[in-house]
């Protein structure tokens, strides 16, 4: 599909990434396009987030996507299919993305013709969590059905993060998910996080998420929100 491009990485040296990131986020910035860095399980929702907002942001943002996945490219042409550019990393085994990894991507954009790229990160809550990959806001999904005890088990994943998207909300009747247990988990962690609670299914909550997005990039790139 000739919106879609595949390019094959490997982790850099982590000694480096910090810099790396720090650089990629300067770059960013002088061309004003906003990165946003997307994490969670597989499953949660990530992809059918980034469609979600697509399907909200595209008239008011020019927007592409870089996929990350061990193998396979059916998430970029999911998003190639409605016609938004889709760099596809193929990262050989690796858990997580890096700096290095980034860049490789990015470079192969002509960053002046997007103001927003989502990352959508190999799906795990552990090592994504670890690498800084020079996004300007760091992204994390947790679904219903994953439960309430996740902040327990994957901390640092809560800690690094600028929003939480609790996604299905449509099975919460279903679940014993406690919505009260879970926000105070995150606090503890992370006081500062925004949480937004959604479903992709019955598009609840998007236009918040969305419009919380619409404000970050625009207040990243300039010009009026
Ligand atoms: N019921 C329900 N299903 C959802 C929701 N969001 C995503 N899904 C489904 O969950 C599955 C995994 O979604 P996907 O976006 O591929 O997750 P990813 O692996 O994190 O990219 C798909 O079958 C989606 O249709 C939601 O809000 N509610
Ligand atoms: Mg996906």
């Amino acid at each position: 599909m000739e919106n879609i491009r595949l390019i094959e990485v490997k982790e850099g040296i982590l000694s480096e990434n910090g810099k790396l990131a720090d650089e990629l986020r300067k770059q960013l910035a002088k061309e004003k396009t906003f990165l946003l860095n997307l994490m969670a399980s597989p499953g949660s929702g990530k992809t059918s987030l980034i469609l979600k907002t697509i399907d909200a942001l595209k008239d008011d943002l020019r927007i592409a996507v870089i996929e990350a996945d061990i193998d396979s490219i059916v998430d970029s042409e999911k998003v190639a299919a409605v016609g938004i550019p889709a760099v596809q990393l193929r990262t050989g085994g690796f858990c997580h993305l890096d700096a290095s990894m980034v860049k490789k991507g990015l470079d192969t954009m002509d960053l002046n013709a997007f103001d927003l790229i989502f990352i959508e990160n190999v799906g795990n809550l552990v090592c994504p969590a670890e690498f800084d990959t020079g996004a300007v806001k760091n992204a994390m999904i947790l679904s219903v059905p994953e439960g309430d005890d996740k902040p327990l088990k994957y901390p640092l994943m809560f800690t690094v993060c600028d929003v939480l998207i609790v996604n299905k909300m449509d099975f919460l009747e279903l679940t014993d998910f406690d919505m009260q247990k879970l926000r105070e988990r995150v606090m503890i962690l992370n006081p500062e996080i925004r949480i937004i609670e959604v479903s992709c299914r019955t598009g609840h909550g998007i236009d918040i998420w969305a419009d919380w997005l619409r404000n970050e990039v625009k207040a990243f790139i300039g010009g009026p929100a």
